[in-house]
């Protein structure tokens, strides 16, 4: 059966999934989680967060970075999580690197009730929502996330959002030190993880911040014209 991914379709968990799954051409099911209710994943009463990737034999696999790694066995072609001792040692600090930059980012989106009320716009426009739905995630979860991105602040010592996010597009092209990507002539987990956290804000303000470091910008589209290629090779 096909593997299915239970999402929200703006989480940065969510899209490091959707990326390694794109990348690798396999054919699957999202479905988009209330975020209030979560109904769809009522399945899962002990783990209550996305995604939840239900793999091909029907088997529930928690937790994004796990997911990523079952889906490199279930579909070993092209190959994405690394194999030598001192290329996993590199890639594994690379994804502690991603998790740091991840718990950041809602400093950036949410830093004011404005731009959280524009990045709760664009988060229920990309997922499937009625237009009352839209109208309540929109309002609490941008009031929500203001508060919570202030206490991220505080927490991880975040003084300015937008440098925050300099720095950490700056520190990924350090390590990419001149290669085409952190695996070298191709991605590996580290890649795709980086890379799905950096699309979910796709229409946002934070992607344009990131972007003005050039190298990190031809990283991103080199990744993302890899993946688009592939999807394209699948649907035709
Ligand atoms: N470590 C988890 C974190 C997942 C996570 O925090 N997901 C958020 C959405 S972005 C979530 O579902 N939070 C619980 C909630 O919405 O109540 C992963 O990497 O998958």
């Amino acid at each position: 059966m096909k593997p299915k991914l239970y999402q929200y379709a703006a989480c940065p968990f969510c899209n490091k999934v959707r990326s390694i799954l794109e990348y690798k051409g396999v054919d699957f099911e999202t479905i988009e989680v209330h975020p209030l209710n979560k109904k769809e994943i009522a399945f899962s009463p002990d783990y209550r967060a996305v995604p939840i990737y239900i793999d091909s034999k029907g088997a529930q696999v928690n937790d994004s970075t796990p997911i990523m790694r079952r889906i490199d066995e279930e579909f070993p072609e092209p190959g994405v999580f690394s194999c030598g001792p001192a290329e996993q040692a590199e890639e594994l600090k690379w994804l502690a690197w991603s998790d740091k930059f991840v718990k950041g980012l809602p400093t950036a989106l949410y830093d004011t009730l404005p731009n959280a009320l524009k990045s709760f716009d664009y988060i229920t426009q990309v997922g499937k929502f009625s237009w009352f739905e839209k109208l309540t995630i929109k309002f609490s979860g941008a009031a929500v996330m203001t508060l919570v991105a202030k206490k991220i602040r505080k927490r991880e010592g975040i003084a300015r959002p937008d440098d925050f996010l300099r720095q950490k597009a700056g520190e990924w092209v350090q390590g990419l030190n001149s290669r085409p990507f952190m695996g070298g002539e191709h991605p590996n987990g580290a890649d795709l993880a980086v890379f799905g956290i950096t699309r979910a804000v796709e229409g946002l303000r934070a992607l344009r911040v990131l972007e003005e470091n050039k190298v990190f910008s031809e990283w991103y589209h080199r990744t993302q014209n890899l993946i688009l290629r592939r999807t394209e090779t699948v649907n035709v």
